[in-house]
């Protein structure tokens, strides 16, 4: 479909204004929400991670490729956003210390969102004192998220400190993120793991009913 090829391209060249554009028209064309953004949005992000594996774009690109997705997905966030249930349980999420990678903490936070949860947006580069000081504000689940390898392990020294601080039973752990697994997720452990947002909808309810 070209619209959806267009705005993958329009992330791939960071050109946000475009990217905007090729969201809204592909919405009054009757695209689904979530077509435009596996389709368009997220392959076009993927596209922009393989150029840079291989040499062919850099961080500055991979920068502006950053803000036409996060600009699109602002205009897609109201349509991602399922009616929402009742809150049962708050959520605070956050991008590990040292990882300033924000694009897919907040696409499950806006998942989490639409679907009754209410969310507590750490932000990036989060130390474990911050999540810590959530669970004392009454966070029932912490969900952090690493996209690189060097920060995945701050996954593993938050859960200590949690449980350091004597918070651990009385809040539920999960993780993702590109680089995380379910069995790191097990090893680290962490009460759960999702690939993507919408099972990390289903995962924070799973967790919650145990
Ligand atoms: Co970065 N970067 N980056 N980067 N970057 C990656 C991650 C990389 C894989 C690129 C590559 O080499 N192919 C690589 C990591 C290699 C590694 O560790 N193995 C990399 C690198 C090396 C770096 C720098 C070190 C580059 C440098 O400076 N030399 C640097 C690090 C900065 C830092 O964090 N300290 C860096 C910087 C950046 C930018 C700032 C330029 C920019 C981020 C801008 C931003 O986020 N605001 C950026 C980008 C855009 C990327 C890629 C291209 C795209 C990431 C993204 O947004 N994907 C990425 C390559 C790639 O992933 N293919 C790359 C789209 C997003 C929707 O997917 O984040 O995976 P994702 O989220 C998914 C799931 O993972 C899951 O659900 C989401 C939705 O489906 N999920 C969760 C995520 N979090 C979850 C939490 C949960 C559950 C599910 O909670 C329970």
């Amino acid at each position: 479909m070209a619209i959806l090829e267009e705005l993958r391209a329009a992330v791939v060249d960071g050109q946000a204004k475009v990217a905007v554009a090729k969201v809204s028209e592909g919405l009054a064309a009757g695209i689904e929400a979530g077509t435009l953004l596996r389709e368009g949005l997220i392959a076009g992000m993927a596209e922009v991670g393989q150029l840079y594996e291989e040499g062919e774009v850099f961080v500055p690109e991979m920068l502006v490729a950053a803000r036409a997705m996060t600009a699109a997905l602002a205009v897609l966030k109201p349509h991602l956003v399922a009616e929402g249930v009742p809150s049962n349980g708050r959520v605070a999420i956050g991008t590990t210390q040292g990882d300033l990678h924000d694009i897919g903490k907040n696409l499950v936070a806006m998942m989490l969102e639409g679907s009754g949860y209410e969310i507590v947006d750490l932000g990036v580069d989060v130390p474990a004192a911050k999540f810590i000081e959530a669970i004392r504000d009454g966070a029932n689940v912490v969900a952090m998220s690493a996209l690189l390898t060097t920060t995945m392990t701050n996954m593993q020294s938050t859960i200590e400190a949690i449980r350091e601080a004597g918070l651990r039973e009385q809040v539920r752990i999960i993780v993702g993120g590109a680089p995380i697994t379910k069995s790191y997720a097990d090893e680290i452990g962490a009460d759960g793991y999702a690939e993507d947002a919408s099972s990390a909808v289903r995962l924070v309810k799973e967790v919650l009913a145990a």
